[in-house]
Parts: C-alpha cells; structure tokens; sequence
C-alpha cells in the first residue's frame, strides 16, 4: 500500500481511483490469509503481497517505465505474472496482457500497435528479469478514467484492436460482482483460467483479491486436478469447456462438489443440456453469466433467485441493457435483436481507433455488442445468437476473416469460409471450406502454411469443395455451410 493508506493519493490527499488502493486494503483486511497456493503449498499469504507488488513495481520503474506507458506481457501463467499485473496498475502503467498462444508474427502486430515502454515476452524481457526483494512504492494516483490495460480483440476486418480499460471501468464491476455473487468470508477460489483475459484477469483475480480469498493457482485447466481442490474450494469459475470436461471425469461426483458453493459459468453460451447434467451430478445449478472485453461482466443469473439455463440473467446493478433493431430502435419484449450496452464498466474505446469506437456505438453511449438476445418481460436476457461473424473454441474468440485472409494468401488457394462448427469439448470449432486453382494442394500442406496463425484459430479441419454457396447478392451463405457441416465432430 501506498504510503497515503487505501483510497488516498499523494497529491493533497485526493481520493485516489487506482485501483491497486481497494487491492491493498483487502489486503490488509485478510491478513495471514494465504492469498496463493499452488500444488498445495502458500506460494504468497495476503500480509506479503503489498510488499512483493511493490518489488515489481520498483523494479519496472527502475527500467524506465512511467505512468501512462504501456507495458506488453506475454508470458506463461505464474503468480508472478499475477503480481506484474499488479504492480503495473500501482505504478500507474496500462498493463497490456497477450495470448500465450499468439506467434511471434502476430506479437509484432501487438508491439507495433501498443507501443510498449517494456515488453515482457518470447525475445524480449523475462518476467524473471524482474524479480526484486519487497520493497516499499508509493502508490501512482490515477483518476476514474486513467487506463488500467488495454486488452485486444479481434474484429471482423481481421485485424485486432485494442479496448481501453480505465481504473473505474475495472473497479466498479469488481465491487458489483463482489455484491452480487455474494463473495463472503471464507471463500476459496480455484483460478484455473489463463490471465490474459477479461475472466481469469479480472473476474476471477479481482473478484478473489477484494475479497481477500485464498486462490488455489491452477496453471492450465485440467479437470483431476480441479475436482481434486474442490474439497478445499467453495467457487470455480470456467469457460462451458470446463463444464464439460469435469462431467467427462468419472471422478466428478455428487461428493467432489459437496464443499463448493458457487460455479460460474462464461465467455461462451452454456448449453442448456451441461446445465442439466451439471445440476443432476452435483445438485448445483451453474450461475451462467455475460460479459465481453470492452464491459467486463454485463449480466448475470441471480445468485439467490432463478438461475434459468439458456439465459445469462439479468443486467448487472448500475448497467443497462436494451434489445434494438439494426437501426437502434428498441423492440418489444421477447423480440430478438442486437443487444445494446451501457453503465459503469463500459470501455474507454478502442486503441487509437476512434473510428471503430465511433462504429459500434450509439450516440446516447450504448456499445452496438454483436451479439443477438431477447429480453423476457421481467428483463432476464438470453443470448440467441450473433450478427458478428465470429466463433467461440473453448472459450476463445477467433475472427473468422482472419484465418480467410491467411488461407487466402496461400498459392493454390482460389477463396475460402471460414465456419464454426459444433465440437463437443471446445463448443465449436473452427472449420475451413476452401476451393482451390491447385489440385494438388491437400489438408496438411494448407495447415502447415497456416503456422504464422496461433494454433487455436488454425481450422480443426480443413474442406475442399468446388465452389462456394452464395446468395443472390453473390455473398458466401455461411450459414447453409454450417449446416451442411454440423455433423462433422458428432
Ligand atoms: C487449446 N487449444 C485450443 C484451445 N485451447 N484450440 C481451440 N480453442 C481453444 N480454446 C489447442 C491447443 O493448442 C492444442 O493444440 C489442442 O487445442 C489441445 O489442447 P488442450 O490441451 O486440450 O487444451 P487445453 O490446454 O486443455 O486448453 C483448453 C481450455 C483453454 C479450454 C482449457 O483453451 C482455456 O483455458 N480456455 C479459456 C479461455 C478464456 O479464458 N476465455 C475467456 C475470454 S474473456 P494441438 O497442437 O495439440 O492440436 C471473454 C469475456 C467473458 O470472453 O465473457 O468472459
Ligand atoms: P470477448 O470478445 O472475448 O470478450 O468475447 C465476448 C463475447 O463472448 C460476447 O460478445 C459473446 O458473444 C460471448 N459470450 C460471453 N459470455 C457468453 C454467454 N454466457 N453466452 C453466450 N455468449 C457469451
């Protein structure tokens, strides 16, 4: 904590809004709490964690970092990692977190875009590079809308953008999960998601570390290992895949999930049979909830009332939601049409990309989501769909003009579509339909020249044809080639 104490600033005492003070004052609060334990051991107790936040910052301020600047981690999931992120947000720097899974093509993309004073990466600094004894630093002031991190995401011409997160952005939808999920003494939290995402970065650290929560740090999901923490566990929080694969384990028993109070389920739509089986193996309904990069969590099941599988709830306390037309005119209840956003937690915009964030929002400030719901009479939300041309894998978001630009960029290759399909552990999965000038060109040879694409958005599979379905508007029918290829994983 910053010499000033919680919540207050250097400069003449003014409230300060980094977000770091409401960290530091859980904190204090928890005490000896263990705050992470790995493979059964304390790897750090919450009455240390101030002062090793504050080596890291030190440390990357003694690089040469300062408030405002950028700093760019892609690195392997560790506590540590976990601490850099703090410590970025004490030093008042804007913490930019990548796929571990991204290339060395497409970092440069990020580096290029970001602009990063520090670049923690493959090639560039180790987290190690870091490491400092604990120290003492002043916490940097930050007002509301000082940018905590900016996380990208792709978009449907292809390339990423950057959405940009202020302290209050962040913070407010910490406090309101806090509420509203009924955090409470004593919790547990298994942290088994990656932490360069909105859900493991923000939903499952914060939502821990406000609460002054032990976390049991899971490196990567892996079910044995998660059902085995469950008996000193009270909440999980996963993608559907998670879901899944626990119900695939013949260990996952009414007794492995007698201890836990709440899982949370997102970043993907639940479906209603996982709900099911869920609620039959366990007794437990997953509270399945909404969120998206540029707001964070948006809505939610209730915790205390009707958690309804096929819907993600209601919008969160201080958020609002409406169901419009393509034109922006709201429709009746239980019509679908695009979602529309607003509140607290909405972003700052993208990234040096005023005309993207000038296109995907309303002039009264709502954020244009992509995604298509209906809205129940009593407000409760269901995601039915989607107008963004995009897939979801095991939780991960893959543009599919991306991967046709890359496919299409391949000697041999006269065009492609790029679909999702129904896969039974990720969700769906991505599927490439291509017509070809070569005939000679197969599978293999197309997925080899694909290398410079992360190997979650490679295509599972890859389908030639001899032309493509399109309207009469000459546009490729995407949604007849889904359907052809439904069966393709079942
Ligand atoms: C791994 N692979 C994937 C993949 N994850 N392919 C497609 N989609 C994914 N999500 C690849 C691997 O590279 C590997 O390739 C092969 O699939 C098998 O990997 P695995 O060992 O089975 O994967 P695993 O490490 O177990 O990872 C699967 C997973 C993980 C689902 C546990 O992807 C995960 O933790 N996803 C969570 C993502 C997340 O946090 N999303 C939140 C975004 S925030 P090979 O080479 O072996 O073939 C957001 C907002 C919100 O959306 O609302 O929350
Ligand atoms: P991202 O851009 O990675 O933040 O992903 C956000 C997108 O994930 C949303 O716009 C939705 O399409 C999807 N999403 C998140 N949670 C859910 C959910 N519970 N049900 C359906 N889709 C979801």
């Amino acid at each position: 904590m910053g010499k000033d104490g919680p919540g207050r600033s250097a400069e003449g005492g003014a409230l300060s809004a980094n977000l770091y003070c409401l960290v530091a004052a859980a904190a204090a609060a928890a005490g000896e709490t263990p705050a992470f334990v790995e493979n059964g051991d304390i790897r750090l107790r919450y009455d240390e964690l101030d002062g090793a936040v504050a080596g890291y910052a030190a440390a990357l301020v003694a690089r040469g970092a300062q408030p405002g600047d950028r700093l760019l981690v892609q690195a392997e999931k560790s506590v540590e990692g976990a601490l850099l992120y703090l410590a970025a947000l004490r030093a008042g720097l804007i913490y930019v977190p990548l796929n571990t899974a991204y290339t060395a093509t497409e970092l440069e993309h990020f580096i290029a875009d970001a602009e990063p004073a520090l670049i923690i990466a493959p090639g560039h600094l180790d987290l190690a590079d870091l490491v400092a004894p604990p120290a003492d630093f002043e916490t940097v002031p930050r007002g509301p809308d000082d940018l905590a991190a900016i996380l990208y995401t792709s978009g449907t011409t292809g390339r990423s953008k950057g959405a940009m997160l202020s302290h209050a952005n962040l913070s407010s939808n910490a406090l309101t999960l806090k509420d509203y999920w009924h955090w409470q003494a004593g919790d547990v939290l298994i942290h088994a998601l990656p932490i360069y995402h909105v859900h493991g970065l923000f939903v499952a650290l914060h939502g821990a570390l406000l609460n002054g929560s032990t976390m049991l740090w899971h490196e990567s999901f892996n079910a044995d290992a998660v059902i085995a923490d469950m008996a000193r566990a009270t909440i999980l929080m996963g993608v559907p895949t998670f879901y899944t694969r626990l119900l695939a384990s013949p260990a996952f028993a009414r007794a492995a999930a007698a201890g836990m109070r709440l899982f949370v389920s997102g970043s993907a739509p639940l479906l209603e049979s996982t709900f099911e089986e869920f609620e039959d193996r366990t007794g437990h309904r997953i509270l399945e909830r909404y969120g998206m990069t540029e707001a964070g969590m948006i809505c939610s099941n209730p915790y205390d009332g009707e958690r309804m599988p096929g819907t993600v709830g209601f919008p969160l306390p201080g958020g609002a939601a409406r169901v419009c037309d393509d034109a922006g005119r709201e429709l009746p209840r239980g019509e679908a049409g695009v979602l529309e956003i607003k509140g607290p937690n909405l972003f700052k915009g993208y990234w040096r990309r005023p005309d993207k964030t000038a296109e995907e929002m309303r002039s009264d400030g709502f954020l244009i989501t992509g995604d298509i719901a209906t809205m129940a009479a009593d407000g409760r939300v269901a995601i039915v769909g989607r107008t963004k041309d995009l897939i979801i894998a095991g939780g991960l978001n893959i543009y599919p003009k991306e991967i046709e630009l890359a496919i299409d960029a391949v000697p041999g290759v006269a065009e492609s579509a790029v679909i999702g399909v129904p896969h039974p552990d990720l969700g769906e999965a991505v599927v490439a339909v291509v017509t070809r000038t070569d005939p000679a060109l197969d599978e293999a040879m197309l997925l080899a020249a694909l290398a410079d694409l992360a190997r979650f958005k490679q295509p599972r599979r890859i389908l030639f044809a001899e032309s493509l379905p399109r309207n009469a508007m000459g546009k490729v029918q995407k949604a007849a080639l889904r359907e052809a290829h439904k069966g393709l994983f079942s």
